[in-house]
């Protein structure tokens, strides 16, 4: 392993992923145009993972059905390969960590509420993220979701990029990064972006647009539970956020992370903060999320029975820095897909930031200016500047 620079993954793969997912096993699920894709480059790999006559025996089956699913990244970014690398997986040394849990039952506790809340301010100021339970969205509700996604991902890559699925908008379905000039700033997923003012009234109904519709009620509610608590935090109330995150401003997406061939190359999604006030986040079992803390990249150990939150930039903003939006990545995996679904709380362009704090980190911006400036530096530079370019 270590030829192929491997060690850390294989790591990785003991330490966080359940025993029953051999690799193997996983392996089966890879449809044959992502064999194809990874072949030239994995073969070895697979090799020195013992699974190389089923990967064979799977990239030969030419009469089964073929259901190209997955982007074709190699083939579309090829010009990026062979140069700088994105991430040295040999040299960086990166540790599992265990997100602060919260147990939301606590704040219906009349002994408990007050701890529950300052830990929630607590994790929010030192972390950006923690993790949370009994949070009132019905597991049942997430594993449909999770159903309905992996079908969606499952339709064939033409399909995805050609037609208005599910009367999903035009350009809800996003892959790889259009505006990559280097590996860095290549991300190894697809997603579908759904923004929620039109789940409201879905021109026909189906599974996956009534299942948005019932989760991202239950997301609203989540999201308002935390936000007024945080608010709290820093003695402001939640009216605000109230007022001007309606649902119909937020958004879901629901991403999928292809295994990638060349994972010590390029990201599954390249480092980022979230631009909205709120994450929330539902992750499968596979690992992959990272963050970063002090300076260093930790790994955040999956655990699919909770929610992860995070803060975005304008809740950092609007707390004058008290709660921290943190840049996190996910990182690309040889050999399993993952899954997660983020629901990003969002309010109106028109809505101004402005921290009542004096004095102020950031000057007062509206969040349409913050989207707009964040999309030119995107197309420009490849990459996001974000809240330092709003000092005061
Ligand atoms: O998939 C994940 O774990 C993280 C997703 C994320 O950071 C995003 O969608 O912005």
């Amino acid at each position: 392993m270590k030829v192929l620079g491997i060690v850390s993954e294989a790591r990785d793969l003991n330490q966080c992923i359940p025993a029953t997912q051999s690799i193997s096993k996983q392996i089966k699920a890879y449809s044959f145009g992502e064999l194809k894709e990874a072949k030239q480059v994995s073969l070895g790999r697979m090799e020195v993972l013992g699974i190389v006559s089923e990967a064979r025996e799977l990239s030969q089956a030419r009469t089964a059905p073929v259901m190209d699913h997955s982007p074709p990244f190699l083939a579309t970014y090829k010009s990026l390969f062979g140069g700088q690398q994105a991430i040295d997986t040999e040299t960086e040394v990166v540790e599992c960590c265990d997100l602060p849990l919260i147990d939301l039952s606590r704040l219906h506790d009349v002994l408990e509420a007050a701890q529950c809340k300052q830990d929630i301010v607590t994790a929010a100021s030192e972390w950006g993220f923690f993790q949370i339970v009994s949070h009132g969205i019905p597991d049942g509700l997430l594993a449909r979701l999770r159903e309905e996604q992996v079908k969606m991902f499952r339709q064939p890559f033409k399909r995805k990029t050609s037609e208005k699925l599910l009367d999903f908008s035009d350009d809800s379905y996003r892959w790889g990064t259009p505006t990559a000039t280097s590996l860095k700033h290549l991300s190894w997923s697809e997603a579908f972006h759904v923004p929620l003012s039109s789940s409201n009234k879905p021109a026909r109904s189906s599974t996956i647009r009534c299942v948005i519709e019932e989760l991202s009620l239950a997301m609203a509610q989540l999201a308002t539970q935390l936000v007024d608590t945080l608010a709290e935090g820093f003695g402001r109330d939640g009216t605000y956020m109230k007022e001007n995150c309606t649902r119909n401003m937020c958004y879901l997406r629901l991403n999928r992370y292809p295994p990638c061939p060349i994972p010590a190359q390029v990201f599954g999604l390249v480092p980022h903060t979230d631009s909205d006030f709120l994450t929330i986040l539902c992750q499968d079992e596979v690992i992959g999320l990272q963050l970063k803390k002090g300076g260093r990249w930790f790994t955040v150990r999956p655990n699919p029975n909770t929610l992860v939150i995070n803060i975005g930039d304008l809740f950092q903003a609007w707390s004058n820095g008290l709660y921290k939006s943190v840049e996190h990545r996910v990182m690309s995996n040889p050999h399993l897909e993952r899954f997660s679904v983020a629901y990003f709380m969002c309010p109106s362009n028109e809505t101004v930031i402005e921290s009542s704090a004096q004095p102020a980190i950031y000057r007062k911006f509206s969040f349409g200016e913050y989207r707009q400036q964040v999309q030119q530096d995107v197309r420009r530079m490849g990459h996001k500047v974000g809240l330092t370019r709003f000092l005061a």
